[in-house]
């Protein structure tokens, strides 16, 4: 490691930012870094041996004057001797390695606009006491520090000013992208020389988004950060800019773009189905029914349903009541309206199906996995008068807006249990002779259960939108 810092030798030591320092050996350029705000570098292993720097500076070249032109006659007068390595370079203006009256003269021309440069160039630099810019690597890390003057500053009257610029930011990948929201950020690698006082990403269905339309504040300086977009439009492009803003003003990074998901029940707030009208109801990426399945003509539970092209429902008890609270009891081949594929449509309106296993998942997956049956039920109790549940309804929310309600079931023998205490849906997964696949969430606990029903059994349908 070869490393150290770059100042300008007047009173104040002035730190040279943005000094592009190359490393050579011989003829070769190992490598070059930029000083930072307090002028340091560094070069990361470096091999033994004997090396130089060259140096390369956008500032300007300045303070040269009548006072520099008398301190350098005064030299040579031996009236006031000047012995800093740096400053007798900056003196020698016409690298004639001595200090004299030409070197005085060629001042005074260039400070009067007659010549307009220096035979040594507008900078140099030494090291602060030996003098030169050898460095010589010897098995150990090297701090080397350097002095540098505008050539003919010769008492060091410059005081550059450190280098300001706006930032330079960059617009990371767009991840969880939603309905109305979706995740970005940046990376702000420059911060231009000023504190970074504000920074985040701007966004706009129009290209090249600034900050005076919609956008985040996601703390100061330089580093990586995360925005959270909210308020998006479903179903819309957006044009996405990371900035970062300093003294000096405001730079973006690169646009990116997304289109946010569809509103998945997006011109259907409701179906109406042989006369009855459900709502729907949008969880997640899923357009559901918002209310159980209540199709068909109702028979008696000691009867089993047939495929005789007429949708058959059993009612809780037989009471035709129950179903316009509950919806109807489906035994699994008639809900599957005798298809045995997954995802069929059934006793479902056109352009909804049954719901697969694999639908459930994707419920499960936004609604999160813990207490998921609490987010699905209904909230409140019969014994409060508050609910359809009996107590204690467990971890009940509807967090989720699917509603669950406890409709019991309609067992083989033709009796009907758990209203009340449990509700559970038909999913399509099955064999038409065993069990159909059931999920289930229950007034004692949280917990959401998949498993499967024998098929003669009378469970709940709950539609979605395909
Ligand atoms: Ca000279
Ligand atoms: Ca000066
Ligand atoms: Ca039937």
């Amino acid at each position: 490691m070869v490393n150290g810092s770059f100042s300008y030798f007047n009173t104040s030591s002035t730190p040279m930012d943005v000094v592009k320092v190359v490393l050579i050996q011989g003829a070769y350029r190992v490598d070059s870094v930029m000083t930072d705000a307090n002028g340091h570098y560094a070069f990361a292993a470096v091999a033994n041996g004997t090396y130089k720097v060259i140096t390369y500076i956008t500032k300007p070249w300045n303070s040269v004057n009548a006072t520099d032109a008398l301190k350098i006659q005064r030299h040579f007068a031996g009236l006031e001797i000047i012995t800093e390595p740096v400053k007798l370079q900056a003196a020698d203006v016409n690298l004639s390695n001595s200090v004299n009256a030409t070197d005085a003269v060629k001042i005074k021309r260039r400070f009067s606009g007659l010549d307009n440069y220096f035979d040594r160039g507008d900078w140099t630099i030494a090291q602060p006491t030996i003098g030169g810019d050898t460095i010589i690597v010897n098995g150990a890390n090297v701090i080397q520090d350097f002095y540098m003057l505008c050539v003919g500053d010769v008492n060091g009257s410059n005081i550059p000013s450190p280098t300001q610029e706006i930032p330079v930011a960059i617009t990371t990948a767009i991840t969880n992208i939603r309905m109305s929201s979706a995740t970005t950020g940046g990376y702000v690698f420059s911060d231009g020389g000023v504190t970074v006082t504000s920074r985040g990403v701007c966004w706009s269905t129009s290209a090249n988004p600034t900050i005076t339309d919609n956008h985040t504040s996601d703390g100061t300086g330089t580093g990586t950060f995360v925005s959270n977009l909210t308020g998006l439009t479903a179903n819309t492009m957006y044009f996405i800019r990371a900035y970062a803003t300093n003294s000096v003003g405001t730079s973006y990074g690169n646009e990116l773009t997304l289109t946010t998901l569809t509103e998945p029940c997006a011109g259907v707030t409701s179906v109406t189905y042989s006369g009855q009208t459900y709502n729907t109801i949008a969880i997640g990426t899923q357009c559901w029914m918002a209310q159980n399945l209540n199709i068909g003509t109702r028979i008696d539970s000691l009867q089993d349903q047939t495929n005789n092209q007429i949708i058959e429902k059993y009612c809780y008890r037989d009471i035709e009541s129950n179903c316009d609270i509950y919806g109807g009891l489906y035994q699994w081949n008639e809900a599957m309206q005798y298809s045995t594929m997954e995802g069929t449509q059934g006793i479902c309106p056109g352009g909804w199906h049954i719901i697969t296993s694999n639908d459930w998942g994707v419920l499960r997956n936004h609604v999160g996995s813990d207490a998921t049956g609490g987010k699905l039920k209904s909230v409140g109790t019969l014994e409060g008068s508050s609910g359809l549940w009996y107590s204690p309804n467990t971890g009940a929310t509807n967090e989720s807006g699917f509603n669950g309600l406890p409709g019991g079931y309609r067992t083989n023998s033709g009796t009907f249990q758990q209203l009340g205490y449990e509700g559970g849906w038909w999913q399509s997964n099955g064999s038409p002779t065993i069990n159909g696949g059931h999920e289930l969430v229950e007034y004692n606990t949280a917990i959401n259960f998949g498993g499967g029903t024998p098929v003669a059994f009378g469970r709940s349908v709950r539609c979605i939108k395909d």
